[in-house]
C-alpha cells in the first residue's frame, strides 16, 4: 500500500491517556494504518487494543451515514440488527436541520426553553467536541444547563476540597517511585500507558499494591492484591492515617507547613483504630498495619487512585480521605511520590470563550437556563415538571445504555411526546429512541485539540480523511442549527481554527502552564509538555511542594474543610456505609453488592458493537462473577443463566463461579442492552442515588440478589 502520508491526530476517547497518533493515508484518501506516537513521552508507540481496531470502527459497515427520521407510526423502544431501514427513512441534511429548528422553537414556544433538554459526555473528549459550539447554541437557546456528573464530580470535587486544584504525580515520575498503591484503579485495563512506569519502577524494586474488591488484570499482576469490600474505602484511609500518627510515621515537618486542621485530624483518626477498619473493609488487621507502614517507610510512595473509588454512595469523602494521605507522610517531597487522580487542572483553557455563558441573556428566559444532573435523566424525563422536559438532544453519549436506573430512563425515552435528538456514528440502544438520528464524525475526520486527565501535554488532532458519508462533526452540526434558529451572533461562524485560538487566550494568571502554547505552535509541533518554570531551570514538576501550590481558601491542603462544613457537610472524612450496602437494611432482601463495571476492552459502550472487540470481550460478556459461597448457597454452579435482581428491575446473565471477587461481592460489565441476551443492561440494577459530595451516580453502590433462571428464561 503506497501510503502518503502521515496525519498527526489525537485518541478523544474518554480516556487519561489521549494518546497522540500516527494516521497514515494513502493516495486514495483512505486511512490505511493507525499507530501510537513513538516520539510521544507517554504514548511510546504503543496503542491499546480498542484503539489499535480503530480503523474497524471508522470504516465499519455499521456506521450511521445519513440524516434520518422516524416513519410515522413507528413506535419507539429496541430495534432488531439490521432494521433500521423499517424505522428511519433517509432525509437530506436540510430537511433534518429544518425539522429540528422548527420543533425546538415550536417546544421553546409551548412550553418554555427550559423544556429542551441536551445531553452529552465524552464519547468525543477533544476540546472543542466535548464542549463548545453546542454550549454556545444552548445558552442562546435557553436551554437546560446539563450538570455533566456522570464520571468524576465526586472525585473531582474531593480533590479541589483538599487542594483546591486537579494536579497530581507526573505520569512519567511513577518510575522513581518504590511503592505505587493502585487504589480503585484498573491500571492495565483502564490506563495502559502507565503501565510502562509502573514495570520500570518494579524492574528497580517498586512494590505495586492493588485495593479492589475485584481482582482485575492489574491485581492479578500486582505484588499485593487487597480486596477491600466495596465502599468502604473511607476507613481504610483513615486506618492508615491512625497508624501513621499513633506509631510517628507521619511528616510532622510537611504537616505543619503544608496542612490546614492536622488537630482535628488526629481526634478524628484516633476513631479508626485497624481493629474496627478491619471489620469494615473485611482486611486482617495485620495487612492493615502492614499498608501503612509500607506506604510511610518505603518511598518515593505514589497513590494512583482512579475513579472507581468515587462511585458510591459516600465515594466522594473516600477520595478525599484517600487525597489526604501524602499530605500526612509528606510523599510530594520526593520525586516519584504525590497521588495522581486527575492531570486536567493543568490545563484551565478559556472555556468562557468557548462556551459562552453570556448569550443566555439573548435567550427567551434572559438569563441561563435551570440546571438538570445527568446522573438522574430517568427522573429528569419522568418526574420533572416545570417544564416537564419535551426535547431532548444527545450526543458523545449512549444514556440508554450508560445512565442508573435504566427501565425508568428507557420509560422516559420512550414518551410519544417527548422530541429525541440523537447525532452518533452508529445505532445503539439511544438512537432506538430517536425522532431523528444525525451521522457524527470520529476523530479520524475533524479537526481539534486536547489536554488530558492522565499526562501533562496538550496535543493537536489534524482531520485525516474526509468524512464517511454525510457524517458532520458536533461544531458543524450546531454552527448550521444556529443559523437554523436565526441567531446572529457572529460566535456562531466561527471556524475550528477560530475557536482553538480563543481557547488558548488565556490569562497568565489563571492559566500559567499554557503560556506559549498557541495554535501555531501546535501545527509544528503537535504535542507540546505544558511550560513548568521548575523545568525550564532544570529541576521536575513536583506538585504541592511549597504553599504556592494550594488553591484552597487556607492555602494549605486541607484535612478539616470549613467549605465543606458550610454546605453542611462533615468539614472531616468519616466512614458511613451506604444506604445499598452489606450491613445496611436493604441487605436483608438483596444481600450480594454488584459492581457493575466497566469493560476492559469497550470504553463505557462505546465499541460493544464492534465485532473485534466484541470477541476480544467474549470471555467476560453477558456473565455474573460471583463468590462460590454466594453461588452454592443459592445452588448455583458455574454456567448457570441465572436472573440478577432488585427493586428497579431484573437481567439475565450466566453465573461464572471464580475467584474474582469477594464474599457477598458480585460483578457484571458495561455493554450495549440489546446485544444482552435479555435486551436489559447492567444499569437496570443500579440507582439515581448521587454521591455525598459533587451529585455524581452510585453504580458501584448496587445491591442484588440472584436466583437460578427457571428454564423458559
Ligand atoms: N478499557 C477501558 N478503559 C477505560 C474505560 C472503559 O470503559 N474501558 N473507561 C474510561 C473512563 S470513562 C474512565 S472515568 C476511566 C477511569 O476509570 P476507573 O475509574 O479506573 O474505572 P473503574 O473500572 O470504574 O474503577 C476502577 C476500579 O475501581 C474498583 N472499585 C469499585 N468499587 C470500589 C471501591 O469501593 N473501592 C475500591 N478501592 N475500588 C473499587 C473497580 O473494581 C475497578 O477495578 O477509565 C477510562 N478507561
Ligand atoms: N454501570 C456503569 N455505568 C457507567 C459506568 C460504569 O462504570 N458502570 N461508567 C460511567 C462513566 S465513568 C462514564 S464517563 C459514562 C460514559 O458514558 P458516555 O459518555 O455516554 O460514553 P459511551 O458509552 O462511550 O458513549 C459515547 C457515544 O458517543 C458517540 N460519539 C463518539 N464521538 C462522537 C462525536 O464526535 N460526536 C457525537 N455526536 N457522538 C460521538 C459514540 O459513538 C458513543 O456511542 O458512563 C457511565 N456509566
Ligand atoms: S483509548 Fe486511551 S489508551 Fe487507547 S488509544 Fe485512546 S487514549 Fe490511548
Ligand atoms: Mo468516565
Amino acid at each position: 500500500m503506497n501510503s502518503l502520508k502521515v496525519v498527526r491526530a489525537t485518541c478523544s476517547l474518554d480516556c487519561p491517556d489521549t494518546c497522540s497518533l500516527h494516521i497514515s493515508v494513502d493516495s486514495e484518501g483512505r486511512a490505511t494504518k493507525i499507530q501510537g506516537d513513538p516520539d510521544h513521552p507517554v504514548t511510546r508507540g504503543f496503542l491499546c487494543g480498542k484503539v489499535a481496531k480503530y480503523l474497524d470502527v471508522v470504516y465499519s459497515p455499521d456506521r450511521l451515514l445519513h440524516p434520518m427520521r422516524r416513519k410515522a407510526g413507528v413506535p419507539k423502544g429496541p430495534i432488531p440488527a439490521g432494521k433500521h431501514e423499517d424505522v428511519f427513512e433517509r432525509i437530506s441534511w436540510d430537511e433534518a436541520l429544518d425539522t429540528i429548528a422548527a420543533r425546538l422553537q415550536a417546544i421553546a414556544k409551548q412550553y418554555g426553553p427550559e423544556s429542551i433538554l441536551p445531553y452529552s459526555y465524552a464519547g468525543n473528549m477533544a476540546v472543542l467536541g466535548f464542549g463548545s459550539m453546542d454550549r454556545r447554541f444552548f445558552f442562546r437557546v435557553g436551554a437546560c444547563q446539563l450538570d455533566r456528573t456522570i464520571c468524576a464530580t465526586a472525585g473531582g470535587e474531593a480533590l479541589l476540597s483538599v487542594y483546591g486544584i486537579k494536579l497530581g504525580t507526573d505520569t512519567e515520575h511513577f518510575r522513581h517511585a518504590r511503592t505505587i498503591i493502585a487504589w480503585g484503579a484498573n491500571i492495565h485495563g483502564n490506563n495502559i500507558h502507565l503501565w510502562p512506569f509502573v514495570e520500570e519502577a518494579r524492574r528497580n524494586g517498586a512494590r505495586l499494591i492493588v485495593i479492589d474488591p475485584y481482582k482485575t488484570r492489574t491485581a492479578s499482576a500486582a505484588d499485593w492484591h487487597l480486596p477491600i469490600l466495596p465502599g468502604t474505602d473511607t476507613a481504610l484511609a483513615l486506618g492508615m492515617m491512625h497508624v501513621l500518627i499513633a506509631e510517628n510515621l507521619y511528616d510532622a515537618d510537611y504537616v505543619t507547613r503544608f496542612t490546614h486542621g492536622f488537630a482535628q485530624l488526629r481526634e478524628r483518626v484516633a476513631g479508626y483504630p485497624p481493629q474496627r477498619v478491619a471489620e469494615c473493609t473485611g482486611l486482617p488487621v495485620e495487612d492493615i498495619l502492614q499498608l501503612a507502614r509500607e506506604y510511610a517507610t518505603v518511598t518515593p510512595a505514589v497513590i494512583r487512585m482512579n475513579y472507581g473509588v468515587q462511585r458510591s454512595q459516600n465515594g466522594g469523602t473516600a477520595a478525599r480521605a484517600i487525597a489526604m494521605l501524602p499530605c500526612l507522610t509528606g510523599a510530594w517531597k520526593q520525586l516519584g511520590g504525590g497521588l495522581q487522580l486527575s492531570t486536567s487542572g493543568a490545563f484551565p483553557f478559556n472555556r468562557q470563550a468557548l462556551e459562552r455563558p453570556d448569550l443566555a441573556a439573548s435567550s427567551p428566559i434572559g438569563r441561563p437556563g435551570r440546571v438538570v444532573n445527568m446522573s438522574r435523566l430517568g427522573h429528569a424525563l419522568t418526574e420533572l415538571s416545570g417544564p416537564p422536559v419535551q426535547a431532548m438532544f444527545v450526543y458523545n453519549s449512549n444514556p440508554a445504555a450508560i445512565a442508573p436506573n435504566q427501565n425508568t430512563v428507557l420509560r422516559g425515552m420512550k414518551r410519544e411526546d417527548l422530541f429525541t435528538v440523537v447525532h452518533e456514528q452508529f445505532f445503539t440502544d439511544t438512537t432506538d429512541y430517536a425522532d431523528i438520528v444525525l451521522p457524527a464524525t470520529t476523530f479520524f475526520e475533524h479537526k481539534d485539540f486536547q489536554g488530558a486527565y492522565g499526562h501533562y501535554y496538550v496535543q493537536l488532532s489534524q482531520q485525516a480523511i474526509t468524512p464517511q458519508g454525510e457524517a458532520r462533526s458536533n461544531v458543524w452540526l450546531f454552527r448550521q442549527l444556529a443559523a437554523r434558529m436565526g441567531f446572529t451572533e457572529p460566535c456562531f461562524q466561527d471556524t475550528e481554527d477560530a475557536m482553538i485560538e480563543q481557547a488558548l487566550a488565556v490569562d497568565a494568571k489563571d492559566s500559567p502552564w499554557l503560556e506559549g502554547v498557541t495554535r501555531e505552535q501546535l501545527e509544528l509541533d503537535y504535542s507540546i509538555r505544558l511550560k513548568f518554570p521548575q523545568e525550564e531551570n532544570g529541576g521536575h514538576f513536583q506538585p504541592f511542594t511549597s504553599e504556592a501550590w494550594f488553591r484552597t481558601p487556607s492555602g494549605k491542603a486541607e484535612f478539616y474543610s470549613e467549605t465543606l462544613a458550610a454546605q453542611g457537610l462533615d468539614p472531616l472524612p468519616s466512614y458511613v456505609q451506604a444506604t445499598e450496602s452489606r450491613h445496611a437494611p436493604l441487605a436483608r432482601r438483596f444481600p450480594l453488592e454488584l459492581l457493575a463495571r466497566k469493560a476492559d476492552n469497550y470504553m463505557n459502550s462505546t465499541f460493544a458493537s464492534q465485532p473485534g472487540h466484541r470477541a476480544m470481550e467474549a470471555k467476560f460478556s453477558g456473565l455474573l462473577e460471583m463468590h462460590p459461597t454466594d453461588a452454592q448457597a443459592r445452588e448455583i454452579v458455574d454456567g448457570d443463566r441465572v436472573e440478577v435482581f432488585n427493586e428497579r428491575g431484573k437481567i439475565l446473565l450466566q453465573a461464572k463461579v471464580n475467584g474474582s471477587v469477594p464474599a457477598g461481592v458480585a460483578a457484571s460489565r458495561l455493554g450495549w442492552n440489546k446485544l444482552s441476551c435479555d435486551g436489559q443492561g447492567v444499569n437496570t440494577l443500579t440507582s439515581e442515588t448521587l454521591t455525598d459530595i459533587g451529585g455524581g451516580p452510585t453504580f458501584y453502590s448496587t445491591l442484588v440478589d440472584v436466583r437460578k433462571a427457571s428454564a423458559e428464561e
